[in-house]
Parts: C-alpha cells; sequence; structure tokens
C-alpha cells in the first residue's frame, strides 16, 4: 500500500531560548493564529505542526517546543538531533535573554546536526518603547554565528510566518542542491515522495532568497536529490 501524503517534505524545526521570550507564543501565532497574553509554563516538550506551500512544494513543519526546560538548559539531545532548523529566540525588551544566547549556542552546536539551519529571532517586537536590545545588536549576533535574522511580534503576527517560510525555503534549496539527503532518517526532513534510485544531484538550488545562511563545512554532507 502506498501512503497518500498533501506534502512532499516533513521538516523539523527546534525552538530554544530563556523562559518568557516567547517561544511558545510564537509556535502558537504561527500554527493557530492566535495571541495569549497570559501563557502557560509547559513541563516537557510541546510541538504544533503546519503544512506551508514554499517554492512550489508543500512542506509539512513540526516545530517542537521546548517548554518548561528552558530554566535548566536541559533539553534533550533528541530533539536538536532531529532538528534541520534550529530556531533561537530571545526578547528584545529582555536584555539577559539576549546575553544568554552565547549558552544556548553552546548547546546547539555541540548537538544539532552539522547541517542545521541556525534562526535569531528578536521577538516582543511590538514592544518598542521598552526595547532593551537593538535591531543591530541582534543582527550583528546573527552575522557572527551565520545565522538568519528577524524581528517579530507573536503578538502581532509581524513576520512570523516569515521565520518558517524563510527556513523551509532554504532547506528546500539544499535538499534540491544535493546538500541534504532527504531519505536519511537523521538529517531533520523528510522527502514523502518515493525515491528516484536514478536521482544524482542538482536540481539547482533556486530561491535561497534569505540572507546569512550558515554555509561551508556545515554543509558539506552529500546524499541523494529528492523530487
Ligand atoms: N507584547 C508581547 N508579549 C509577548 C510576545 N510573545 C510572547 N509574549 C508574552 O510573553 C510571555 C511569555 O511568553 P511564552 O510564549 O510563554 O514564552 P516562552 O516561555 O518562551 O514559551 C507571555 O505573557 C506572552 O503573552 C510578543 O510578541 N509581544
Ligand atoms: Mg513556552
Amino acid at each position: 500500500m502506498v501512503a497518500i501524503y498533501n506534502y512532499s517534505y516533513i521538516a523539523k524545526f527546534i525552538f530554544i531560548g530563556d523562559m518568557g521570550s516567547g517561544k511558545s507564543s510564537l509556535l502558537r501565532q504561527f500554527t493557530e493564529g492566535a495571541f495569549s497574553e497570559k501563557t502557560n509554563h509547559t513541563i516537557g516538550v510541546e510541538f504544533g505542526t503546519k503544512v506551508v506551500e514554499v517554492d512550489g512544494e508543500r512542506v509539512k513543519i513540526q516545530a517542537w517546543d521546548t517548554a518548561g526546560q528552558e530554566r535548566f538548559r536541559s533539553v534533550t539531545r533528541s530533539y536538536y538531533r532531529g532538528s534541520i532548523g534550529t530556531i533561537f529566540v530571545y526578547d528584545i525588551t529582555n536584555r539577559d535573554s539576549f546575553t544568554d544566547l552565547d549558552k544556548w549556542m553552546a548547546d546547539a552546536r555541540q548537538l544539532t546536526p552539522t547541517h542545521s539551519i541556525f534562526v535569531l529571532v528578536g521577538n516582543k517586537a511590538d514592544r518598542e518603547q521598552q526595547r532593551a536590545v537593538s535591531f543591530e545588536e541582534g543582527a550583528a549576533y546573527a552575522r557572527e554565528n551565520d545565522m538568519l535574522f528577524f524581528e517579530a511580534s507573536a503578538k502581532t503576527g509581524e513576520q512570523v510566518d516569515a521565520i518558517f517560510l524563510d527556513l523551509a525555503s532554504k532547506i528546500l534549496a539544499l535538499v534540491r542542491s544535493g546538500a541534504i539527503n532527504a531519505f536519511s532518517p537523521d538529517t531533520g526532513v523528510q522527502c514523502t515522495k518515493p525515491q528516484d534510485p536514478r536521482a544524482s544531484t542538482s536540481s539547482a538550488a533556486s530561491a535561497v532568497r534569505v540572507g546569512s545562511a550558515r554555509t561551508g563545512p556545515r554543509f558539506s554532507i552529500g546524499g541523494t536529490t529528492c523530487c
């Protein structure tokens, strides 16, 4: 029996960052289009899914939210390991959440797959009056660490979809170029279409709109192209 999917790829993302920075809210805004001033500190790990269309393909995004664990930075290895996209969140009104990025970065560099794409999100952009971290500081941090960068607001929805769509687009381009093998179980991105045994490399890594994605050796794993 052949499974029928209404999407071509499944991509796994993980959210990390200090408690209160808005990870759960960003995920909720993305998956449900809703926001709540009062959120619960959930124990364990939650995840949300949504199918998006990007560059002519339907991609099911599975985003893991490290609820309740950020106080201890004890996100389990398996969540890092299986993620093709790592979304670091800080709160632009909370300087400590920005300073703590270095600690999250140390964990992520050690535990994520070599090809995982890092994204930096300065959340709560609607609270301009309370801003404690400038846009330029966030952008510089992202540049230094080869990350995509967004300032966003889970409250107004500003730039929330863009985070996921740009990440998905970047991943798709890497899969199409053969840099990531979407048939390998541990890359964090899975192709749901049957594998073409004749597929070799490169079907043009088009439409990489996003800027400072990480390059170099981290993308060097080879693989069969999908679809
Ligand atoms: N003004 C504003 N508040 C936000 C935003 N995102 C989250 N919050 C609030 O910040 C608090 C912590 O959010 P939450 O999503 O639980 O953070 P998490 O611990 O990182 O998952 C909650 O009171 C949210 O309502 C945002 O973009 N703007
Ligand atoms: Mg949370």
